[in-house]
């Protein structure tokens, strides 16, 4: 096998023997046969658009078998096999299509299908050894060009995480035409072996720009449907009774699952990416019953999940293979998956079964509850809450109040470089705002860091689905201030771990910031000449250490 979409890739040189993830080499072969029929489909449904065929459903079809394939989604065998064929089924009911609109409209038949779009399977192979013959390893150039292959990986990994953005925002009725067609045309250009590295630096800048407007279509599908978010507190200690624990990033599947257990005597709380849901009024409104925030970053699920005494949904990635211990009770929706968990399929799942399990564990007892020291975390400090008090902002740092915002944002992971980013956070001076989103907060999340003025000195952006208000923030201060981004006194300062921080990384080189800290380590499809172009064009850097970088910070304010 070979597979270098995350960091936490085996050695920093690709994981070939077993996923440093838990994902089984049979599950990465699928997950390269995957890509391999999406990437021969894809000529066929550009085909297929400009005859002006409607060609949503596939588009929203490729996303999600896409998002399918990023780190910790899915790692059932079979999930995969069902989408193969599905893509294969998809492309030649296309092909007929677009073969009787032709003869319809009198139009001279088509250039001949590219070799990809005529793939066929091997009715006398497993699918896994027909994995194993369209590795992404193959992607290589034949001249063995390792700048056009780290390139290619890059586009192909951000386009992973731009597609996961736009599932969510399909699931929610919204779309852009163009970011469909950007990634049919994106995942085309895999197997053009005509483009030069210039080429391809554009076609990876260019997965950042249809990034950021997937971004801000998410942004604005759930601020539409469940209101802007507000600053809020939430509770860190769960209450008596029966219980369901939400992970992931998905706030529909949360929704649904919030109006399925009304009045059902159940408590919701949210885990990982979900703790910022709290943020939405009309989540908040709707809901009583969503009430707290357990447990921390994804990494960590192992022991959370175990001690959980209700019944637990996981909506996206972060999944772990889960431990027998508390298999039975872990429930999965959407693309996520794993072989021998309930999944629950549809646009709508029906959570009977997960209402059913939370009635028939214990629950938190009246007991626990009361032996417990309440604990709280804000959070909804979303673009439009920040960019409402611009103004106390503006003025805090015109008279010296605020000498400096950093940007703390990211993935977490199992990594120990990780305490980098608690020790950065524990050394940031007293005048300067710590603006954090994703799960990377987790390690500093609960900490008590003041406030300046009325403004917490820690605010909670939200996922690292809500990039978009995070740059948000940082154009409207840009604008107030009347600079560019880049002079303003701000420091980004990023953790990776999945392909969503990839397709955020290229939005944020396509809009031009510089001197982005990246770590805990460099990304290993990055090859040492790339990483040298994003380093004399954007001074993107290596985290080092929490002082060092701190004082590198504050000397540019
Ligand atoms: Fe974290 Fe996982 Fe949200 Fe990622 S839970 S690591 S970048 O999936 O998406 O931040
Ligand atoms: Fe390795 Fe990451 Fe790929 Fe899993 S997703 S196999 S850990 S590189």
């Amino acid at each position: 096998m070979f597979c270098e979409q995350c960091e936490q890739t085996a050695s920093g040189q690709g994981c070939h023997q077993w996923g440093a993830c838990g994902k089984s080499p049979e599950v990465n072969t699928l997950q390269d046969l995957l890509v391999y029929v999406l990437r021969g489909l894809a000529p066929v449904v550009l085909r297929a658009e400009a005859l002006g065929l409607d060609v949503r459903e596939t588009h929203a079809f490729s996303c999600e078998a896409l998002f399918a394939t990023m780190t910790n989604v899915n790692f059932d065998p079979d999930r995969f096999a069902a989408y193969i064929y599905q893509a294969l089924d998809r492309r030649e009911a296309l092909k007929a299509k677009i073969a009787r609109h032709e003869a319809q409209e009198n139009l001279s038949s088509s250039q001949p299908w590219p070799t990809i779009a005529n793939y066929q399977l091997d009715p006398l192979q497993t699918l896994s050894i027909q994995g194993s013959n369209t590795s992404l390893e193959l992607l290589a150039t034949s001249d063995n060009n390792p700048d056009i292959f780290s390139l290619k990986l890059t586009t192909l990994y951000g386009l992973k995480g731009m597609v996961a953005y736009a599932s969510h925002a399909w699931e929610l009725g919204y779309w852009d035409d163009r970011v469909f067609h950007f990634t049919q045309e994106a995942l085309s250009q895999l197997d053009n072996p005509h483009l030069s590295m210039e080429d391809w630096v554009a076609l990876a800048l260019q997965v950042g720009e249809l990034n950021l407007r997937t971004l801000e279509l998410l942004d604005q599908a759930h601020t539409s449907t469940y209101g802007h978010p507000v600053p809020t507190s939430v509770p860190l200690n769960p209450r008596s009774g029966k219980a369901i624990l939400v992970s992931g990033h998905d706030i529909k599947y949360l929704a649904i699952l919030l109006e399925q257990t009304r009045d059902q005597n159940i408590t919701v709380y949210t885990h990982g990416e979900l703790l910022p849901a709290h943020g939405y009024p009309k989540l908040k409104a709707d809901y009583p019953h969503l009430y707290g925030h357990y447990g921390t970053a994804w990494q960590n699920q192992i022991h959370d999940f175990a001690k959980f005494p209700g019944a637990i949904v996981v909506t996206t990635n972060c999944l772990m293979p889960p431990h027998g211990e508390y298999s039975d009770k872990l429930f999965t929706v959407g693309a996520v998956g794993y072989r021998g968990l309930s999944y629950l399929p549809g646009e709508t799942p029906d959570f009977s079964g997960v209402i059913q399990k939370a009635l028939d564990l214990p629950g938190f007892s009246e007991e626990l509850v009361r032996q417990e020291t309440p604990r709280s975390v804000l959070t909804g400090f979303a673009h439009n809450a920040v960019l409402s008090v611009a103004d106390q902002v503006i003025a805090a740092v015109k008279s010296g109040k605020i000498r400096h915002f950093f940007l703390v944002g990211g993935c977490d992971g199992a990594k120990p470089g990780r305490t980098y980013y608690t020790e950065f956070v524990e050394q940031v001076p007293e005048d300067c705002i710590v603006l954090t989103l994703a799960c990377g907060k987790f390690r500093f999340f609960d900490k008590n860091l003041g406030t300046i003025g009325e403004l917490p000195r820690l605010m909670d952006v939200g996922q690292c689905n809500d990039a978009y208000s995070a740059i948000q923030i940082a154009l409207g201060l840009a604008q107030a201030f009347d600079v560019g981004v880049n002079e303003l006194p701000l420091s980004m300062v990023l953790s990776w771990y999945e392909q969503k921080a990839v397709a955020v990384l290229l939005t944020l080189l396509h809009l031009g910031i510089q001197n982005i800290r990246l770590g805990p380590t460099i990304p290993a499809f990055l090859s040492p000449n790339v990483l040298a172009l994003l380093a004399q064009q954007y001074q993107l850097k290596p985290i080092t250490t929490p002082a060092a970088d701190l004082a590198a910070c504050l000397a540019k304010a």
